[in-house]
């Protein structure tokens, strides 16, 4: 049985209404919103756009011509200019736009007007620097001001960022450059992490060699120049840069609402991770949507997200979506145990946040760790929490809404994807009874159904293929060089049908309950990481004849990789091949895809086909009993692997 079996056994079975409380006060209390929005989903969305700062008004609302949809069409904006310089004409010229904390404990505090200020320095810079609308731009920075600052920059001049995440190795960050084709990087020296030097300068160094990158500038973070010395004819300080950039107001350049805003990369099934790219007015739209609909946002909102910007979860919910909304938020540098384990709790009741959204791993850690660092901390000031990443398990849920919402605060657990943009299964929180572990209904705008593989919707109580049927603004608009895949992978299966990759059913009362992937695709402590890329990178050791990667159930992380691994002839097995093929696996993508296990095995479970049956190896893994191996070519593979798991764990 699986945790998730489990889970199903034990239900929480409570359901937690709005209080009278919290409905009052919400943006939307009224059910009226979804009818509303499903009558004329383009008369909803084009309502939603006014709240945007248009330089020209959109002519229609949308094309759909599957894949393909245009949103907008005919609009023109600029993404910085709605985060930031709109809010310096109103009232919230001087209201903190972002608050930022770093690991040792230094912080920084942005108004919306120094924000502009700072913005429109970078963005004279990197224009001198070269960088011109629609060129592409690597960001491999830590959580510091200057991301944020750097994004917001380039979609001042309209050119596309894509941000990796410092925690990608050398060799990913090199992938991403090269596919991108970006001729400009933004780095820093180092980054904090548990009181530790992250290397990134070293780490860019390594990654530019033969990529087309031509300048390299450098945030000075951690003062590592030692480590990582400037090369003089490529490299240039973020702070000389900034210190030489002309002060005056950098015209916001005005976008085609289809014109691309980013690129940012996912795992997908293969090797190969996708540029997943966004469009600027529609992705825009839905973000900004999400903060009044999901997150209840009000202008007094102190809105703490502890997601990295370099995941989607950044982008939309600590960059453009708070942003665009004249929001305040919280950014934080470094990692929740440092230096002890109720920073974020720590960093909560200092700036008083009043909205906290965190993943489902994080919480069943602060469970682990026990209450009692919550409890230290007055968190009175929260209203509402969120919950992102993979489906939260309802005893994770339960101790959230006890412990941090101090059972007064409602909790939203958005379902979404890098693809979708913005959240797209969610409760309206002052509408909407909340189930634990499930993440309630599409918000108002949004058709989902659920599918069998003919495309038969399924009854209430089964299994099927999460599918999105309606286009929607913040979707992808391709995936960068390789629209065929887009095509491929997201329609595929079902002719003008957005398919996420998930696997989810719906109650009786119309609650969806998403299961998890249907792919290949492990969800490691809400990273997406494709077994295929943790494959590829296994049999790239000498060492490795074959490798078959698989997610298994963890307590902590929702899922952790066991890699099974077949030796070339002449090689043996040993605990130091082991500890080498995991750090190999991290130098090639990084961290996050270090296996948690590597079992050493003479064979694997093939169909006849030729096709590794990941199943079996995952019941394997998990010490199940075996399921059906009619299948396989040689059922014996199996037996000898359960005694060779049993042997080396
Ligand atoms: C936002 C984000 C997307 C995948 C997605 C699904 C899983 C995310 C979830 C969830 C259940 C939730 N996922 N949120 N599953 N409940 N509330 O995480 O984007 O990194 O692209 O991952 O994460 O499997 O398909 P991304």
């Amino acid at each position: 049985m699986t945790p998730n079996d489990l889970d199903a056994l034990l239900r929480e079975t409570r359901t937690f209404a709005p209080s009278e409380e919290f409905r009052r006060q919400a943006n939307y209390s009224d059910e009226s919103i979804y009818e509303e929005a499903a009558r004329d989903p383009e008369a909803y969305w084009a309502k939603e756009a006014e709240h945007l700062t248009w330089f020209q008004k959109f002519e229609s609302v949308c094309r759909w011509d599957p894949p393909h949809a245009q949103w907008f069409i005919g609009g023109k904006l600029n993404a910085a200019y709605n985060c930031v310089d709109r809010h310096t004409l109103n009232h919230r010229k001087n209201k903190a736009a972002i608050i930022w904390e770093g690991e040792p404990g230094d912080s920084r505090v942005l108004t919306y007007d120094m924000l502009r200020r700072e913005v429109d320095k970078a963005a004279h810079a990197l224009k001198q620097l070269g960088v011109q609308k629609g060129d592409r731009v690597t960001i491999y920075l830590p959580m510091v001001p200057e991301l944020p600052i750097a994004m917001l920059a380039c979609a001042k001049i309209g050119a596309m960022h894509s941000v990796v995440f410092g925690g990608f190795s050398a060799q990913a960050l090199k992938d991403r450059i090269l596919d991108a084709g970006s001729k400009l990087l933004i780095t820093a020296d180092g980054g904090w992490r548990r009181g530790k030097v992250i290397p990134l300068k070293q780490n860019a160094d390594e990654a530019v060699e033969g990529t087309p990158i031509e300048k390299v500038v450098v945030v000075k973070r951690v003062g590592d120049a030692a480590n990582a010395p400037m090369h003089a004819e490529r490299d240039v300080w973020w702070h000389d840069l900034i210190a030489a950039a002309p002060t005056k107001p950098f015209p916001a350049e005005p976008m085609d609402s289809e014109d691309y805003l980013f690129l940012l990369y996912t795992s997908g099934t293969t090797g190969k991770p996708k540029g997943i790219a966004h469009s600027t007015g529609g992705y825009l739209v839905g973000v900004n949507t999400s903060m009044r609909t999901v997150f209840d946002l009000k202008d007094d909102d102190v809105f703490f997200c502890t997601a990295d910007i370099g995941w989607v979860t950044g982008h939309t919910y600590i960059v453009y979506g708070p942003l665009s909304a004249g929001a305040t938020v919280v950014m934080y540098e470094g990692s929740p145990d440092y230096p002890d384990r109720d920073r974020y709790w720590a960093i909560a009741e200092k700036y008083g946040a009043t909205i906290l959204y965190t993943a489902p791993t994080s919480i069943r850690m602060f469970m682990k760790w026990g209450p009692q660092y919550v409890e230290k901390h007055d968190l009175s000031t929260l209203r509402l929490l969120g919950s992102v990443g993979e489906p939260i398990n309802p005893e994770a849920w339960m101790w959230y809404h006890k412990y941090v919402g101090q059972e007064r605060c409602p909790i939203v657990d958005t379902w979404w994807q890098t693809e979708t943009g913005c959240a797209m299964i969610a409760p309206l929180p002052g509408i909407v009874t909340t189930k634990p572990g499930s993440a309630t209904k599409p918000v108002p705008g949004i058709s989902v159904d659920i599918l069998d593989d003919d495309g038969n919707p399924v009854p209430p109580g089964h299994g099927g293929n999460l599918v999105i049927t309606k286009p929607w603004p913040s979707m992808l608009r391709t995936v960068w060089g390789d629209d065929e895949r887009f095509r491929k992978t997201y329609f595929g299966k079902f002719e003008g049908i957005y398919l996420p990759g998930d696997g989810a059913y719906r109650d009786q009362d119309g609650y969806y309950w998403i299961v998890g992937r249907l792919d290949d695709v492990i969800n490691v402590s809400g990273h997406r990481i494709g077994t295929a890329e943790v494959e590829s990178a296994l049999v790239a050791h000498p060492a490795v004849a074959e490798a078959a990667v698989i997610g298994r159930a963890h307590e902590v992380k929702g899922q952790a990789i066991t890699a099974f691994v077949i030796l070339k002839e002449g090689q043996s097995a040993s605990d130091d091949l082991v500890a080498e093929l995991k750090q190999f696996v991290v130098e090639q993508i990084g961290a996050m895809a270090r296996p948690e296990e590597i079992i050493f095995a003479a064979d694997l479970p093939k169909t006849r086909s030729g096709k590794i049956m990941r199943r079996l190896l995952r019941d394997i893994a998990e010490g199940r009993v075996v399921g059906d191996t009619t299948t396989l070519a040689d059922p014996a593979v199996v037996e000898q692997l359960k005694s060779q798991y049993k042997d080396q764990e």
